[in-house]
C-alpha cells in the first residue's frame, strides 16, 4: 500500500486533459422542452410541440460566452426528460416533431456552427438517463440505443473538446434498473472523437463534488484512481441537488491528494478538477429567476477560486423561451468580461529579473518564470524540494493578486508555498497556500513594494514555476 512520492510527482495530464486545462472557463447551455414547461427535470412525458423557441439565434449565445472570456460551450443535447436537440433517427422525440422551424431545425448544428464561426470549442452534455425512450431499463437494448445517438452526436457535428455525462440514473418503466455501459459509451467517443474529455462521469474530467461552486483550498490533479469509479460519481451526482450534501462533499473530502492519501492508495491518476455552477438557481430557464442572476462580485469571487484554484470553471446560462440568453444574465456576463480583463491586463512582473536559490542549469532559470511563455519554465536540481525566487519588480508596485503556475506537462508538484515583499529591510509575509498545479491565484489586500519572493516549503522531487506574474485587479477592490 503506498503510492511514492516519485510517482506520484511523475504522474502527468494527456494532450486532451491538456487542451482542456487551458480552456479555463466555458458555457454550460440547459435548453429543452423543460424551458417551456418551467420544470428543472422533465418527465419524459412531454409534448414536443411546446418546443418552439422563435427567435433562437445560437449567435447570440456564442457572444454572450465570449463576452466574458470563456473559451467553450457545452450543450445539453438530450437532458433526463429524452428530447433530442438533434434530429435523431433512432426516435421520433427530437425537434424534427416540434413545431420549431416546422421540424427541420437541427439545434445541435446551429449551436456547433456557430461556436466554429466565432472560435469557440463545442462540448455536448447527453444524458443516458432517458425518462421518454420505452427501451430504458431493458439494459442492452436502451445501451444499443444509446451509442447509436451518440455516434450521431460525435460524428455529425465536427470536433469536441467534451462530452460531459452526469450520473443521473432513475428507474425506468415498471422500476426497472438501466445498467450503463460505460465502456461502450467511452469506446466509441475514443474512437470517433480522440482528442474530447469525458467529463465527471468519464475518465479525464473530474466533478467537484457539488454544483454549488465550492472550491477546495487545496485541489489536487493527482488523486487516487478509484475516484474515476462511476457508481460513487452517481451516487454523489443524484443527491446533488441538495446543497447541505453539497456542503458535505467539499468539506469531508477536502483532501484527495496529499502526502496522509498517497500512504493510503495503491494507484494515482491525473484526474484534475471541474467546478460547475449555474448563474442562476436553477439550470434551466424560469421567468421567476430572472431578478437572481448571480451578482458581479460573486462571480468575479467564483472565477477566481475556481480558475485561480487549480479548476475549470463551467457557469450554466439558460437560454430562454424565445431561445434568447436574457438581457439580465447577458449584461452581467459582459461585466464579468470587463472586470477579468481589467484586473489581469496588465503583468507588473512581466520580464523582470529574478534570481533563484537554486536552479538546474540555464534554461531553467528564476527568469523562465517571468518570460511570458507558459511553456518554459524555472526549476531546481533534481531532488531539491524546496526552494525560493526572488524578484525585482524594478521599481514600487501597488498590487494585490499574485498568478502562479507550475509546468504541468511534468506534473503537478508544489504541496506548500508563502510570499513575502520588502519593506525597506524586512520581509514580510503577504500570502500564503498549499498547490499550485495549472493555476493559482493568490489575493490580498494592496500593498507596495518592489521586491517579492517566493518560499517553496514542501514539494514532490522538486517544483517548477512555469508563471509568476504580479497584478492590480482595480482601484476599489477589497477582499
Ligand atoms: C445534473 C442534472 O440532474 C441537472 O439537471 C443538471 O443537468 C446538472 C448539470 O447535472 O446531474
Amino acid at each position: 500500500m503506498g503510492v511514492s512520492i516519485r510517482e506520484a510527482a511523475g504522474t502527468i495530464p494527456s494532450q486532451r486533459q491538456l487542451s482542456w486545462q487551458e480552456l479555463e472557463f466555458y458555457g454550460f447551455i440547459h435548453f429543452t422542452v423543460n424551458t417551456f414547461t418551467d420544470q428543472e427535470w422533465g418527465n419524459g412525458d412531454e409534448s414536443p410541440s411546446i418546443f418552439d423557441p422563435r427567435e433562437l439565434d445560437a449567435a447570440q449565445w456564442v457572444e454572450v460566452c465570449q463576452s466574458a472570456g470563456m473559451k467553450g460551450l457545452i450543450l445539453t443535447c438530450k437532458h433526463h426528460d429524452g428530447f433530442c436537440l438533434w434530429p435523431s433517427a433512432y426516435t421520433g422525440h427530437s425537434v424534427k416533431s416540434s413545431p420549431w422551424k416546422d421540424g427541420q431545425g437541427d439545434l445541435v448544428r446551429e449551436v456547433s456552427d456557430a461556436c466554429r464561426a466565432a472560435g469557440l470549442k463545442f462540448g455536448i452534455y447527453v444524458s443516458p438517463w432517458d425518462r421518454h425512450e420505452p427501451s430504458y431499463g431493458s439494459s442492452p437494448e436502451y445501451n444499443t440505443y444509446f451509442v447509436n445517438q451518440l455516434r450521431e452526436l460525435l460524428t455529425n457535428y465536427g470536433e469536441l473538446f467534451c462530452v460531459w455525462f452526469d450520473g443521473a440514473c432513475g428507474e425506468g418503466p415498471n422500476g426497472k434498473r438501466q445498467v450503463y455501459d460505460w465502456d461502450a459509451y467511452y469506446g466509441i467517443i475514443r474512437q470517433h472523437q480522440p482528442n474530447a474529455v469525458i467529463s465527471v462521469c468519464g475518465p479525464d474530467v473530474r466533478w467537484c463534488g457539488n454544483e454549488a461552486g465550492h472550491t477546495r483550498t487545496a485541489e489536487w490533479s493527482v488523486v487516487p484512481a478509484s475516484m474515476k469509479d462511476n457508481e460513487k460519481i452517481q451516487a454523489n451526482s443524484q443527491q446533488a441537488d441538495d446543497r447541505e450534501f453539497a456542503k458535505r462533499v467539499g468539506s469531508e473530502n477536502d483532501d484527495l491528494g496529499s502526502r496522509r492519501i498517497l500512504a493510503d492508495t495503491d494507484e494515482v491518476a491525473w484526474y484534475p478538477a471541474e467546478v460547475n455552477t449555474s448563474i442562476r438557481p436553477g439550470w434551466f430557464y424560469h421567468s421567476s429567476e430572472d431578478d437572481l442572476v448571480k451578482p458581479l462580485d460573486e462571480l468575479m469571487d467564483l472565477y477566481e477560486r475556481i480558475v485561480g484554484g487549480n479548476s475549470a470553471f463551467l457557469l450554466n446560462l439558460p437560454p430562454d423561451q424565445r431561445g434568447l440568453i436574457h438581457e439580465n444574465d447577458a449584461r452581467r456576463m459582459r461585466e464579468l468580461g470587463e472586470r477579468i480583463r481589467e484586473a489581469y491586463q496588465t503583468n507588473l512582473a512581466a520580464g523582470v529579473r529574478a534570481v533563484a536559490s537554486q536552479a538546474k542549469d540555464d534554461p531553467h532559470r528564476a527568469e523562465m518564470a517571468t518570460d511570458g511563455n507558459s511553456l518554459t519554465y524555472w526549476c531546481p536540481p533534481e531532488g531539491v524540494e524546496q526552494a525560493e525566487l526572488e524578484f525585482d519588480l524594478g521599481s514600487e508596485q501597488a498590487f494585490d493578486r499574485i498568478l502562479l503556475a507550475e509546468y504541468i506537462r511534468k506534473g503537478q508538484r508544489v504541496e506548500s508555498f508563502h510570499i513575502e515583499y520588502r519593506d525597506g529591510q524586512d520581509w514580510r509575509p503577504l500570502c500564503e497556500g498549499s498547490v499550485i498545479g495549472y493555476k493559482k491565484i493568490c489575493r490580498f489586500d494592496e500593498v507596495r513594494a518592489r521586491h517579492v519572493r517566493l518560499i517553496i516549503s514542501e514539494s514532490r522531487w522538486y517544483p517548477t514555476i512555469s508563471r509568476f506574474e504580479v497584478y492590480r485587479s482595480g482601484p476599489t477592490r477589497t477582499l
